[in-house]
């Protein structure tokens, strides 16, 4: 039996969409907030700070917080032409299952949405969602991984 829900912690650039996705995945008011520090919403999901990720200073504290989750969401919005993902970078999670999730697909062609994609193949993400906290597109084949895990 599931004591508690499966934790997942989002990593990615700042304005990647993580905040709004947690906001969507849990039925919150979308509101914009810059994220300062760790938070957890929901008991489900960690939300990070851009700096996690756009700073290599802060890879300690990322894979710390990261030691006590079920999962790692590469968060790459397909609105944006570069990634800060290296490839392999997800293996610095010691094998724990690595999603990649392509945001903003609302705003984007397919030629970006599938370029975000592929930022996240190389990044190490088997698995790759692509979803739109805005209509909402992808969201249940997400919700439906989170919950299989
Ligand atoms: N068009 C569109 N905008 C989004 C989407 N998700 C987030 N945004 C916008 O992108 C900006 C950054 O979102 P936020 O969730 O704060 O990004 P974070 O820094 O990764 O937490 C905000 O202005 C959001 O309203 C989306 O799915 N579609
Ligand atoms: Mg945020």
């Amino acid at each position: 039996m599931k004591s508690r829900k499966q934790r997942i912690i989002l990593v990615g650039k700042s304005q990647a969409g993580k905040t709004t996705l947690t906001q969507y995945m849990t039925n919150q008011q979308l509101s914009y907030h810059k994220t300062q520090t760790v938070e957890v919403v929901n008991g489900q999901f960690i939300d990070t700070p851009g700096e996690y990720l756009e700073q290599r200073g802060f890879y300690g504290a990322l894979s710390v917080t990261a030691a006590d989750v079920d999962a790692i969401a590469l968060v790459q919005s397909a609105a944006e032409e570069s990634t800060m993902f290296a490839p392999g970078f997800g293996s610095m999670f010691c094998g724990k299952p690595v999603v990649g999730i392509v945001t903003k697909i609302d705003s984007a062609g397919e030629e970006q949405i599938k370029r975000a994609d592929n930022y996240l193949k190389e990044a190490g993400a088997e698995i790759r969602f692509w979803v739109s906290s805005v209509t909402g597109e992808g969201m249940t084949e997400l919700d439906k991984w989170l919950n299989s895990l």
